[in-house]
Parts: structure tokens; C-alpha cells; sequence
């Protein structure tokens, strides 16, 4: 049994920076299923938002139009207390990590380099090129091993350990020896990423399995707003990997089979950079009304951007697309497509990162503060890992030294029996199931029916189909291979937590009967603030989801309608 006073699950930029905060406080350890610089953040590109006024362009800028931007690109869902503190502290967070050592790209005067974003009315977003996110991540771990801070790296934590409503811990599996172990806790931060594995088109990396949502949702925490997923308008066709929304926040043009800048047609004052998901529902539209490229795609078009800029300011999308597309963007198209990016929804929780669960804390894209609402603006993720992942790490750090610890050793010792019998049943197996194949149904019926554009038909076959999947999932065949290092046993762990939260996902979507940021309903296309102003809330019963809905906070900002 290991014992700590703060344990931060994940090792992502929420996961270091919270623990950077809670080591100032208590005893803290991070638990990682990957080394913390092979976190999905470092797949971050674009940049990080933060009102610095530093680009000529915007030297009028400051937090309350962040906020603004902020909230109106959430179509109004986001708690607006908590976007004040997300966007107040955002320069505070960013000059932090100048401070550390992050290499931003510079202005002329030397000032961290700013540039435009979609949805944002002035040039704010913070980069390193284009590999802003792996940048933050290592100056991150930096401070992570200068002050001693033990990472239980290629460790998958399989559950929670609660009493009478107080987090005692967690069951981690150690992947390298395939052994369950009890870690005691005073306190518990989730920071393990969003969901993005469960579409067959997504950005994302194959980790970002949502296990830190589903392990607090089967420990009674309710997920909020599920039912909005972030579609990014540029993902690479037909590999789906990230070309960054920098590409157009430096002037590139989006066009059609016909060679026309479409975006006139849908945002003639923003063009490329409206809001994400009205570019990528522009996007799928033109694909579906037969003006897509080769019928599945349409192309960014880098070109009159010039080789100089390209190779300064873009240099991870041309190696991408060289490596992954056989284009130069130099002198070629690139072929793009909307794919799944990012999880709007997540674990419910406060502006202090406090959930249900005493003593247990989440941040980054697996909480749900709200900051994003029903859509994300492009480079706020990146800032939100920075500002809560502090909340979370103060929060959770001072208030461990406030616990007496727990000797009750017969919790513990059910706790690991549970996830030990779980796992020898997986794999023992019961029947002739394959898991990976029931993964890849799961996910293509995420793509083919929980998409951009949805309706009640489409949304129940899913809901047929999940619940489909969830009885083969309890037919599976042995899990071959040996105990140690067997990622089978941990994808097929993994799979049941994703097809919990597919339906999560889908049931929030289909009681959601309107249309808001990047979920749209075809069958009820407006926005509904009389019914619908609201947040959902998830919660785990043996029979699926239960919903609730609690409270918009709203203090300066009225919804209105929003047009870019
Ligand atoms: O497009 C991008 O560079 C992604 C940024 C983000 O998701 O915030």
C-alpha cells in the first residue's frame, strides 16, 4: 500500500501545474499512465490565450473582452464567475511560464508574440510556433523534477476509494508489473484528459480514453454538458491529425472543390476565423452539398503566406503535412476535414475545482468548471489546464493538511478486491467477444450518428447500439498475453469506461431538444433559452443515465444571439 497526501491523477500541463501548486502545501504525487511528456497537451499547437495587448492589432484588448469573446463563443453556457477568473488570471499563468523557461515566439520589441484565433476580436493567443503545447509541457515538467515531485509514471488508475462521501484514495494498476495496488490519499485530483478515443475521427491521441471521467462518474460524480464536442474544423484528411487553427489565424483560406473561400457564405465577417464550430459545420456542408473535394474534404490553402512564414511560424503543419499527406503547403493544398478535438463537458465541478466528493478535485479537460459551455474558443484549453490546474493544486494541497488520516484498512482491502476480481475476470473472459472490434463499432457509430449534425433517429440507433455493445462487452474472450504490460487488459478496461460515457454522451444529446455551440440538432434547429439555458447533469444509475440540470451563472453578460 502506498500512502501520500495529494495524489494528482494524469500528467498532462492541468495534472503538473496542479501538482506544481499542492507540492507547495503537502506531500504530492503525480499518477500517470504515460511518461508526463508523452501527455496529449503536447499535441497542443496553436497557442494560449491571454488579453497581453502585446500585438499591434491589439493593444485594446484586456480580460473583460476575453471573457466576452469567451462566453459569446460558448453560446452562453459557460458559468461566467468562473470565465472571470479564467480570463483575469490568464496573463498572470502565461508570463509564469515565460518566467520558467518557455521558449514563446517573440514581437519585434520582444514581447511574447500574439495571433489570431477564431472567434476572438483581437490577436491573443500566446505561441511557440506552432508546438506551443509540447513547449508548455516540458517547461512544466521542469518544474516537476526541480522540485522532487515522484511521477508514478506507466500506472493506470482503475478506480476511486471512497467513504461516506470523503475521497480516500485510489486502485492504480502498475502496467509494467500488472499489479493492483491501494494508494492511500487525502485528497484526489482528476486530470486525465478528455474522451476524444471514443469517435473514429478525432484529433486526439489513442489515451484520451476519459478514464478520469468515468471513474468519477462510477463513484456517484455527475458529468456536465457531454453532450457538447468540440469538432475541429482542420483536421488532416484522412489521418485526422491536428493542423492547427494557427494555420488560419496566420491568413490561410479555406476552400472548396470549386477553388471559393466558402466561408462567405457562413460568417462573412470572420471567415476562417469564425468560431470552430461554425467553421466545421461550414465545412460539412459544403462536403455534403457535393462541394467537398473528392467528395470528403476541402483544402487549406497556405500558399499566399509564403515560404518564410511557413518555416517560421508553421513549421510542425508542414511536417505534418509532408510526413502524413505527401503536400508541401508551400506550394500545395491541404487536405482537411472536421474531426472530433476536444470534450466541452466533463466532471462536474465548481470554480475551485471542488466535486461532490469530498476531497476530490478535477481540472483541465476532464472537469467541467464551465468555462467553455457549448463551444470552445481555439486556445483556451491550453489556459485552462494553467489557471484550474493551480485552483485544483491549491485547493486540494491546503486542504489535505485539514485530514486526519484514515487507518481503516478494511475499505481499502474491499476496494482492491473489487478491481482485482474485475480484473482476473477480464482476463479470464467469459465468451468469444473481441474487444478491439467492438471498440471500432463504437466508434464509427459515434462518427455516423453522435457527428456535427444531429436528430432523434440517428441518436437513439446510437443509443440501440451502445447498449448493444455494453451487453457483448460482459461476453468477451480471454484476454490474452501475460499479466505484465498487457495494454489489451487496459484497452478493454478503457472500453468499458468509453462506451459509459458514449452513452452518457448520447442521452445528454438527445434530451438536449435544441440547437447550441457545437450541438446541433436538425430537429430542433434554434436555441432554446426558455427550456434549455441550462446545464446537464449525468448520473451514473445501473441503468444508465440519469439527468438533472442546474443553473447557468450569469453575471454580466445577457445571451443574445451570436453572428460573426
Ligand atoms: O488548432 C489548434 O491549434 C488547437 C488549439 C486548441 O485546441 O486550443
Amino acid at each position: 500500500m502506498f500512502s501520500h497526501e495529494v495524489i494528482v491523477v494524469g500528467g498532462g500541463l492541468a495534472g503538473m501545474r496542479a501538482a506544481i501548486e499542492a507540492s507547495t502545501h503537502a506531500d504530492t504525487v503525480i499518477i500517470s499512465r504515460v511518461h508526463p511528456l508523452r501527455s496529449h497537451s503536447g499535441a497542443a499547437q496553436g497557442g494560449i490565450n491571454a488579453a497581453l495587448a502585446n500585438a499591434e492589432a491589439g493593444r485594446d484588448d484586456n480580460w473583460e473582452k476575453h471573457a466576452y469573446d469567451t462566453i459569446k463563443g460558448s453560446d452562453f453556457l459557460a458559468d461566467q464567475d468562473a470565465v472571470e477568473i479564467l480570463t483575469k488570471e490568464a496573463p498572470e499563468r502565461t508570463i509564469e511560464m515565460e518566467h520558467w523557461g518557455c521558449p514563446f515566439s517573440r514581437t519585434d520589441e520582444g514581447k511574447i508574440a500574439q495571433r489570431p484565433f477564431g472567434g476572438a476580436g483581437y490577436p491573443r493567443t500566446c505561441y511557440a510556433a506552432d508546438k506551443t503545447g509540447h513547449y508548455l509541457l516540458v517547461t512544466a515538467y521542469e518544474q516537476v523534477v526541480k522540485r522532487n515531485i515522484k511521477v508514478y509514471e506507466e500506472w493506470f488508475v482503475t478506480s476511486l476509494i471512497v467513504e461516506n462521501n470523503n475521497v480516500k484514495g485510489v486502485i492504480a494498476l502498475d502496467i509494467l508489473k500488472g499489479q493492483l495496488e491501494v494508494f492511500k490519499a487525502k485528497t484526489v485530483i482528476l486530470a486525465t484528459g478528455g474522451t476524444g478515443w471514443i469517435y473514429a475521427k478525432s484529433t486526439n491521441s489513442i489515451i484520451n480514453t476519459g478514464s478520469g471521467m468515468a471513474i468519477a462518474y462510477n463513484a456517484g460524480v455527475p458529468l456536465k454538458d457531454m453532450e457538447f464536442i468540440q469538432f475541429h474544423p482542420t483536421a488532416l484528411h484522412p489521418t485526422c491529425i491536428l493542423i492547427s487553427e494557427g494555420a488560419r489565424g496566420e491568413g490561410g483560406y479555406l476552400v472548396n472543390s470549386n477553388g471559393e473561400r466558402f466561408m462567405q457564405r457562413y460568417a462573412p465577417k470572420s471567415m476562417e476565423l469564425a468560431p470552430r464550430d461554425v467553421v466545421s459545420r461550414s465545412i460539412q456542408k459544403e462536403i455534403d452539398e457535393g462541394r467537398g473535394v473528392q467528395g470528403v474534404f476541402v483544402h487549406l490553402d497556405l500558399r499566399h503566406l509564403g515560404k518564410e512564414k511557413i518555416l517560421s511560424r508553421l513549421p510542425g503543419i508542414r511536417d505534418i503535412s509532408v510526413q502524413f499527406a505527401n503536400v508541401d503547403p508551400i506550394n500545395e493544398l491541404i487536405p482537411v476535414q472536421p474531426a472530433q478535438h476536444y470534450t466541452m463537458g466533463g466532471v462536474d465541478c465548481n470554480a475551485k475545482c471542488e466535486t461532490l466528493i469530498r476531497g476530490l478535485y478535477a481540472a483541465g479537460e476532464c472537469a467541467c468548471v464551465s468555462v467553455h459551455g457549448a463551444n470552445r474558443l481555439g486556445g483556451n484549453s491550453l489556459l485552462e489546464t494553467l489557471v484550474f490546474g493551480k485552483i485544483a493544486g491549491e485547493q486540494a494541497g491546503s486542504s489535505a493538511r485539514k485530514v486526519s488520516p484514515d487507518d481503516d484498512k478494511d475499505n481499502f482491502e474491499q476496494a482492491l478486491a473489487t478491481d482485482q476480481h474485475r480484473i482476473r475476470e477480464l482476463l479470464e473472459g467469459s465468451g468469444d467477444e473481441d474487444p478491439s472490434v467492438l471498440r471500432e463499432e463504437m466508434r464509427n457509430t459515434m462518427v455516423e450518428k453522435v457527428f456535427l449534425f444531429r436528430s432523434a433517429g440517428p441518436l437513439t440507433e446510437a443509443f440501440d447500439k451502445i447498449g448493444e455493445l455494453k451487453k457483448r462487452f460482459h461476453r468477451l474472450r480471454p484476454i490474452a498475453g501475460t499479466e505484465t504490460c498487457n495494454l489489451d487488459l487496459i484497452r478493454a478496461i478503457e472500453l468499458e469506461h468509453m462506451l459509459a460515457l458514449s452513452e452518457v454522451i448520447i442521452v445528454s444529446a438527445l434530451n438536449r431538444e435544441e440547437s447550441r455551440g457545437s450541438h446541433v440538432r436538425l430537429d430542433f434547429p434554434k436555441r432554446d433559452d426558455a427550456r434549455f439555458l441550462k446545464h446537464t447533469l449525468a448520473y451514473h444509475t445501473p441503468d444508465g443515465p440519469r439527468l438533472e440540470y442546474s443553473e447557468v451563472k450569469i453575471t454580466k453578460f445577457q445571451p443574445e444571439e451570436r453572428k460573426y
